[in-house]
């Protein structure tokens, strides 16, 4: 980079620093190693706590680390890392950051990585290459990863000179968090860890820096968006993760209240839009409730609002909202017409775009519209587990239900992959942004007991649980002794029902109930947990719920709670993959309880 000046490791020994030559130390002109300005970069951008683990190629790095105010969590497994990073960013805004060594350390960040790509998470993963003079000759723990996760990264830098290391790290930061945000890996070898140069922060200023909005609305967009919403007899906005993105949940909320507009959420926008408002329709969707999807098909505009029309959100796309005309709010024009043709697309930023239109919104009360869909949700919920009889046996909504209550959906909820991540969304009922953290796109088993510790770090003050399945939790569940070294409480409910569940679920209605290799075997759970000093209690009874609840959220550290709940339950309502959004599967009625299922 200019103005900075590279030395090779054994020249640096050498350098006539301003020290040894008898003078003082000028403030900005400081000669360090490349591992030294991975730190002192990463502090002066503000970071407190990084999730890595060690190993040969980033070990200069490490070893600088021993003069560094970051905070270090040493991880069990580096996937847990990029979680943990993920978590941390979608709990606070703020970049996470994951680092691990050569080789098995950055491979093994791979499906981290992926994950944050999918759902827009803004994470930086620094890795340590072998040394530049021997990359390409199968070096020890050598592997292209920067070949590799080209697909699956934001962008990526190989950073073979300590001169670069400050300059790539900060331009990382700028293109993880801005326009729409995703991960960023830095590949840096051995010999820029070790290389010296001078510490020269304004030199390393990113090239690319946090963009103006390239993409405006003109007017004449702006006018024809409003036009379809003044005139729109049945309109629906479809809220998605772009609003927390944006920061843009009020102006949401002032559009919906001034022209009564219904919101439905997607599994990632749930929390922008409160649940207990009276226009919150709740998630849409393959497992949406069923007057969701109702009135997305019967609306006449629908206005998404970051929101990428996902193929679990749309079903069937040639029979998908076809009354309804489309404005679509959205930061990447990628996204515009990729799987829905819209007729108003506004490309820019949600928050900014949302200001412009808000005082050209006209009030209206849309009293018969929100009559119909409350109608609908009458006959909807009469199906609904919650109205079924207290029988004593424990299903899977009845235990996140009761969390729900006794947290007072106040607190963070991280959850895996499966079955209990869709009761989760059903039975948990989100008030604000950033309180449900999970895997969306990629749908990655072994996300939330990492990203849990990600959330509590990010938010120590707040109540975090991690919901999991049994199948989930054994994917990343080494993570419990990070738990207990770092000290984090973290309470923990395994939604246990001896399944692969959601595969179950879908062998069940689609493969005549052949249950290959979904039926799954656990350690017990209470004794695995009370082996790392974590409290914990198994509940098999809905009257055991609450008092589990109650003694988890008394430890003044981690807690775990196995619900051995109904192993053969399923979500309900869903949209079988490929099918028009209202063709559901609706929960038979009643339910019919065998004497064997005590
Ligand atoms: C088992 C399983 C079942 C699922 N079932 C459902 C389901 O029933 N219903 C459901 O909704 N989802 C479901 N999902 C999740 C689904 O796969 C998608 O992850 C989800 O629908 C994506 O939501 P989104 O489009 O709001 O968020 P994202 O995929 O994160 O997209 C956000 C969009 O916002 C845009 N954006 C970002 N920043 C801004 C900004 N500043 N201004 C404007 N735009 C911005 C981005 O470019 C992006 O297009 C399921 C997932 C799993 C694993
Ligand atoms: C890493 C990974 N492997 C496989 C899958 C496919 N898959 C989706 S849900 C699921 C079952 C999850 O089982 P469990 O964790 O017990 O949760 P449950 O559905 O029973 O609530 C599987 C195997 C996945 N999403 N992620
Ligand atoms: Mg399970």
């Amino acid at each position: 980079m200019q103005g900075a000046k590279t030395t090779t490791a054994a020249e640096g020994a050498a350098e006539p620093t301003p020290e040894r030559m008898g003078g003082s130390k000028p403030a900005e002109r400081k000669i360090m190693s490349g591992a030294e300005i991975v730190w002192a970069t990463l502090e002066r951008l503000g970071v407190e706590t990084v999730f890595g683990y060690p190993g040969g190629a980033i070990l200069p790095t490490y070893d600088a680390l021993t003069r560094s105010k970051v905070h270090h969590v040493l991880v069990r497994h580096e996937q847990g890392a990029t979680h943990m990073a993920d978590g941390y960013a979608r709990a606070s805004g703020r970049v996470g950051v994951a680092i691990a060594t050569s080789g098995p350390g950055a491979t093994n960040m791979v499906t981290g990585i992926a994950t944050a790509m999918m759902d827009s998470s803004p994470i930086v993963c620094i890795t340590g290459q072998v040394g530049s003079a021997v990359i390409g000759t199968d070096a020890f723990q050598e592997v292209d990863i920067t070949g590799i996760t080209l697909p699956i990264t934001k962008h990526n830098y190989l950073v073979t000179r300590a001169d670069e290391v400050a300059a790539s790290l900060r331009e990382a930061f700028e293109i993880a968090a801005s326009d729409r945000p995703g991960p960023v890996l830095v590949d840096i070898t051995k010999d820029a860890q070790q290389g010296k140069c001078e510490f020269d922060w304004e030199a390393a200023a990113p090239r690319m820096t946090r963009r103006e909005p390239v993409f405006f609305p003109s007017q004449g967009e702006l006018d024809a968006a409003l036009k379809l919403i003044n005139e729109a007899e049945r309109p629906v906005i479809l809220a998605g993760h772009g609003i927390i993105l944006s920061g843009a949940e009020q102006q949401v909320r002032t559009l919906a209240e001034r022209a009564g507009i219904p919101v439905a959420l997607t599994l990632l926008g749930l929390g922008c839009f409160p649940a207990s408002h009276p226009l919150s329709l709740g998630m849409m969707g393959m497992h949406g409730e069923a007057w969701v999807n109702a009135a997305i098909q019967n609306a006449d505009l629908l206005i998404a609002l970051g929101m990428r029309f996902d193929d679990r959100v749309t079903g069937k796309l040639s029979t998908y909202a076809l009354k309804a005309k489309k404005i679509h709010v959205e930061i990447d024009r990628a996204e515009i017409n990729k799987n829905v043709r819209v007729d108003a697309p506004l490309i820019g930023d949600l928050r900014e775009i949302l200001e412009r239109l808000l005082p050209g919104v006209k009030a209206n009360p849309r009293a018969e519209w929100r009559s119909v869909i409350s109608g609908s949700k009458q006959d909807s919920a009469v199906r609904d587990i919650q109205n079924l009889p207290d029988s004593g046996h424990l299903y899977a909504a009845h235990a996140i239900h009761d969390l729900w209550r006794e947290t007072e959906g106040k607190a963070v909820v991280v959850t895996d992959v499966g079955q209990h991540q869709m009761w989760e969304a059903q039975y948990y009922h989100h008030e604000r942004s950033r309180t449900l953290i999970t895997s969306g796109g990629l749908g990655s088993m072994g996300f939330a007991l990492p990203a849990g510790i990600g959330a509590k770090v990010a938010q120590p003050e707040s109540e975090v649980w991690v919901v999991v399945g049994d199948g989930g939790f054994q994917m990343t569940m080494a993570e419990l002794a990070t738990i207990v070294q770092e000290k984090l409480n973290v309470k923990i409910a395994i939604i246990n029902n001896g399944y692969l569940g959601m595969v179950r679920q879908w062998q069940e209605f689609f493969y005549e109930g052949r249950y290959e290799s979904t039926p799954l075997l656990s350690p017990d759970f209470v004794k695995l947990a009370e082996a790392y000093g974590i409290p914990a209690v198994a509940v098999t009874q809905r009257s055991q719920t609450l008092p589990a609840i109650r003694m988890a959220r008394s430890q003044p550290g981690a807690a775990l709670i196995d619900f051995r709940v109904e192993q053969e339950d399923s979500v309900y309502p869903m949209v079988p993959a490929g099918a028009d959004l209202d063709a559901m599967i609706r929960r038979p009625t009643p339910l019919v309880e065998r004497p064997s299922d005590e």
